[in-house]
């Protein structure tokens, strides 16, 4: 901590801090919360400079992204200080600073707000779709040539899978053997990585600017309303569908069952859960999207979380060098869940098509 509370002095905060403690969820940065005797809170992160080659690239993103949500907040009445990030900048103007081979950032802790882990109700779950598709709105006309592709190929499924069969094929740190049903779980879902990059190939599907990590721990609401606030983690805004965030916060949320849930007979797919995370969603962005578009979204669900789950059996196969881990096997017990969850959606594949087309249909 000692050297937390050294950077922390490199930036314009108010008051010198009295507390810092470890802070979130998160499987890639270090979060921090900060206090100081002003009282102000702020959030201090480590960015990961191994998964983020470009920090300075991906800040850019972040500040220009912020702006654009700040200004459009503005413009429609709403209050930019709760609705949009506010980075805090250096005592020489920067939006990070590096010391080493660590680069940090603080923003402003959002009063009165909480995230959530998990959806306890429906109506938790509709405000997250809510912040999730009115982000992809309120970013709908931010000239997408100017974002830096912060990780290339990041729902490139299809890639994912190549990297995938790599890493079963060298088997580097001989954990294989120990993953058999699961790498043929993916081997038999091959043809399933295709479903959305072939559309967006074929031109049916545009691309937009998206947010590519949509949990429900991504996005602050109201501590007193639940209202939904601001979309927060934005390392991996990029251009990509309106499926992947569609999809990859119905992967998480739709469950009663934490991402690394041992016990597969607990893992659920809920459809109210997945009904009011629909109607927020489309209630936020709907109106723009096309037939093709809110017809993929199911696809996007079940593609995202096959997606996820080849990641974290890829990462396990790997040595566990990409996301955190507690224990060794906590990679292979995350894939599990979301193979689970695979099979779970294709068991309701036509439900979940028909839910969002009749949302879609009364908009
Ligand atoms: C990572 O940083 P965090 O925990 O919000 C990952 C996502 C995965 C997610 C799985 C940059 O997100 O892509 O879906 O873990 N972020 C990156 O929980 O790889
Ligand atoms: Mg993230």
């Amino acid at each position: 901590m000692e050297q937390v509370d050294k950077i922390c002095r490199l930036f314009q905060l108010k008051g010198t801090p009295v507390s810092i403690e470890a802070f979130g969820e998160g499987h890639i940065n270090d979060t921090f919360r900060i206090v100081t005797d002003s009282n102000t809170v702020y959030v201090l992160q480590r960015m990961n400079h191994g998964v983020f080659a470009d920090i300075d690239g991906l800040m850019k993103n972040v500040m220009g992204v912020t702006e654009h949500i700040h200004k459009k907040v503005s413009e429609m009445g709403g209050d930019p200080d709760r609705q949009s990030l506010t980075i805090v900048l250096t005592a020489d103007g920067k939006p990070y600073v590096q010391e080493g081979n660590n680069y940090w950032r603080v923003y402003l802790y959002i009063k009165d707000s909480i995230t959530l882990q998990t959806a306890q109700t429906t109506k938790e779950f509709r405000s997250a779709g809510l912040a999730f598709g009115t982000f992809q709105k309120l970013l709908a006309d931010y000239p997408a040539d100017e974002l830096t592709e912060t990780i290339p190929n990041f729902h490139n499924t299809p890639n994912r899978y190549e990297n995938f069969r790599k890493a079963v094929q060298a088997d580097t740190v001989g954990l294989a053997h120990t993953a058999q049903p699961e790498i043929d779980f993916v081997k038999r879902h091959a043809d399933l990585c295709h479903a959305l990059t072939d559309q967006l190939a074929e031109g049916r599907l545009p691309l937009r600017v998206t947010h590519n990590d949509t949990k429900i721990n991504n996005c602050m609401l109201d501590s007193k309303t639940g209202e939904p606030l601001v979309v927060i983690d934005l390392d991996t805004v990029m251009p990509g569908l309106a499926a992947y965030d569609f999809g990859d916060s119905i992967r998480f949320g739709a469950t009663h069952a934490a991402e690394d849930e041992k016990d597969l007979s607990k893992v659920d797919f809920d459809l109210d859960l997945y009904t009011g995370f629909a109607e927020g969603f489309l209630q936020g962005c709907g109106a723009d999207l096309s037939t093709d578009e809110i017809l993929s979204l199911a696809t996007g669900a079940v593609v995202m979380t096959l997606e996820c789950g080849m990641r974290f059996l890829t990462d396990y196969l790997e040595g566990s060098h990409y996301f955190k881990t507690a224990y060794p096997e906590h990679n292979l017990i995350r894939c599990r869940t979301q193979f689970r969850l695979v099979e779970l959606m294709l068991d309701n594949m036509d439900q979940m098509q028909q839910i969002v087309t009749n949302i879609a249909n009364r908009l």
